[in-house]
């Protein structure tokens, strides 16, 4: 075990082919659509920033109530609202000139859907583009499609033929064999893969006897899905050569530290943002590095899969 500290951890990565100042980024979905908090996000430390998933036209997304705290996190049933890919345009230039790592989250009923969005995301700037292939709640979308192992390679496989940025396919922990749908993506080219997105799930309102969320069904968030995130990647980390990114339930440094001793090379981070405010960023890198230098690692890649080991 290694335990002498040396001088100032560097918590600087290398993603396929991107630099991040850290490994913390702000996942998808997480404080709206506009490119103003994006940019606050980056300026308050974000290694880099994922949009919200955007598609082909602008949607509202699912009734109200579509948010409901409950013990172990928060409970979504969003439904995918976004102004469209035309529209979005305009929040990507608000990111234009400042230093931020953008990666544009798309989703589509289609494959073709997946190629042009991932296309327009390019054009507009980002640095990669996100993949949802996992949203727990949407009918035609999300795991709807990415729950099958030979959807996700056609549709990763035609997004990495129509753009010269990285691809990463976020996964969904909702399945027998995350395995399988990581191994589809790495084979049809991605450059990494993310894990996990919400967990489906479901509270019921036992005075009005109803589910809560007008949507009935909805998609967990927050520390309690956290060992099963750190399980995801554990898992995909034996099983794939591509980077993986951690998300899920990380609200310190230490549960960052638990993702990357899984085999993550970087980690997002959601559900904190919103309880704690975009500060979590600054902290969180000063609190890893703390981490770090007492545990005697000196980098992520040191860092990275130890857990593995023995
Ligand atoms: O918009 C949503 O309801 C949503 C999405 Br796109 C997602 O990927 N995961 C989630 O929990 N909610």
């Amino acid at each position: 075990m290694r335990k002498t500290a040396p001088a100032g951890a560097d918590i600087g990565i290398e993603l396929a082919g991107l630099e991040l100042r850290n490994p913390f980024m702000l996942a998808s979905g997480i404080l709206g659509e506009t490119g103003d908090l994006l940019l606050a996000a980056h300026r308050a430390g974000a290694g880099a920033v994922v949009t919200k998933s955007i598609g082909t036209e602008p949607r509202d997304g699912h009734k109200n109530p579509c948010i409901y705290q409950c013990e172990s996190g928060m409970l979504n049933a969003m439904g995918l609202p976004n102004p469209g890919i035309e529209e979005f345009s305009k929040e990507m230039r608000v990111l234009k000139g400042s230093r931020a790592v953008v990666i544009g989250s798309i989703f589509g009923a289609k494959t073709q859907d997946f190629a042009s969005l991932a296309k327009k995301m390019q054009d507009y700037g980002a640095a990669a583009v996100e993949l949802n292939l996992s949203c727990p709640h949407a009918k035609g979308y999300g795991a709807e499609i990415g729950s099958n192992p030979a959807t996700v390679k056609s549709i990763t496989a035609s997004v990495v033929h129509a753009v010269d940025i990285p691809v990463f396919a976020k996964l969904t922990p909702n399945t027998r064999d995350i395995c399988s749908l990581g191994l589809a993506a790495e084979e049809a080219g991605a450059s990494a893969v993310v894990a996990i997105n919400t967990l489906r799930a479901m509270a019921i309102d036992p005075y009005i006897r109803k589910p809560v969320l007008a949507n009935r069904y909805g998609g967990l968030s927050g520390p309690g899905i956290k060992p099963v995130g750190v399980r995801c990647v554990f898992e995909l980390s034996e099983a794939l050569s591509i980077p993986i990114i951690g998300v899920g339930g990380i609200s310190t440094a230490v549960d960052a530290a638990e993702y990357i001793m899984a085999g993550a090379s970087a980690v997002q981070i959601g559900t904190v943002v919103q309880q704690k405010g975009i500060e979590i960023f600054s902290k969180l890198s000063e609190e890893l590095k703390e981490f770090m230098s007492r545990e005697g690692f000196r980098s992520i890649s040191q860092m990275r899969g130890v857990a593995h080991e023995g």
